[in-house]
């Protein structure tokens, strides 16, 4: 890990940074720089079987304790409905809750895995690959999770009412009347963000750019936090990786577009 930090500070130190604020890169710069960081994500990447990956997702990461309670806890990112293990789901190190009430959030959804963009060879990544890297799933609430599908995030404005939960929002931009977005809590807007840049990075594949002006915003507004560490710590325990954009948050502001 402290090579990749000071491979990613030397690149930056050569930039821009020393002028004071950092700037994006050129395109070349960009690319060259999203080359050294697919090296360093891809350098010691396990691919999980899947059901293994949400294993380690809801009973290692998500689930915790509370005071006096015998039971764990796990909160979907969606609703942020609290469920207690043994009453209101059934869960324990070799099982997963059920598939009705709570399941696995692909951020960056399935469908679209194989949307490449023009330059980029398509042999390289796996669909077994994708689905099962930790980075980009969540719990959340099955019904929810349904809804969204492959809704791109953004900020709504004209929310559809009765689409969702409290929490959630699905509706319309005025600024991009003609796109159904979804909208997360703000707890966990930064933390989607990164995880799409990271998304996006390793797998070479674009993010539309209205829902990358609004996952920009969002890294901004939802910044770091210790459980986006925890949980950083916890993927790279389990698939060998790490989010750069977890360690190295302003790494996005080099990147001119994903
Ligand atoms: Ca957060």
């Amino acid at each position: 890990m402290r090579r990749f930090i000071t491979l990613i500070s030397l690149f930056i130190l050569s930039t821009s940074i020393l002028a004071g604020e950092i700037t994006p890169l050129g395109p070349e710069r960009s690319l060259e720089l999203r080359q050294k960081l697919i090296v360093l994500m891809k350098k010691n990447k396990k691919t999980l079987y899947y059901k293994e990956a949400r294993l380690h997702l809801f009973n290692e990461i998500y689930a915790y304790y509370k005071e006096g309670s015998e039971n764990n806890f796990i909160r979907d990112i969606y609703c942020e409905v609290e469920y207690q293990n043994n009453v209101d789901i059934f869960m324990d190190n070799d099982d997963l809750p059920d598939g009705n009430v709570l399941n696995t959030e692909h951020t960056w959804p399935k469908s679209r895995f194989f949307d490449y963009g023009p330059q980029v060879p398509h042999h390289q990544n796996t669909y077994d690959e994708m689905v099962s890297d930790m980075h980009h799933l969540y719990p959340t609430d099955s019904l929810v999770n349904q809804k969204r599908g492959d809704h791109f995030f953004g900020e709504v404005d004209q929310e559809n009412k009765g689409q969702l939960c409290e929490a959630s929002k699905m509706g319309q931009n005025s600024k991009y009347p003609q796109v159904q977005f979804f909208e997360p809590p703000d707890e966990v807007k930064g933390d989607i963000a990164r995880g799409l840049f990271y998304f996006a990075v390793m797998y070479e594949l674009p993010i539309d750019d209205r829902e990358e002006e609004f996952l920009r915003a969002w890294d901004k507004l939802d910044p770091v936090s210790s459980f986006e560490k925890f949980r950083n710590e916890m993927v790279e325990k389990y698939q060998g990786n790490r989010n750069p954009f977890i360690d190295y948050p302003e790494l996005i502001k080099l990147i001119p577009n994903l």
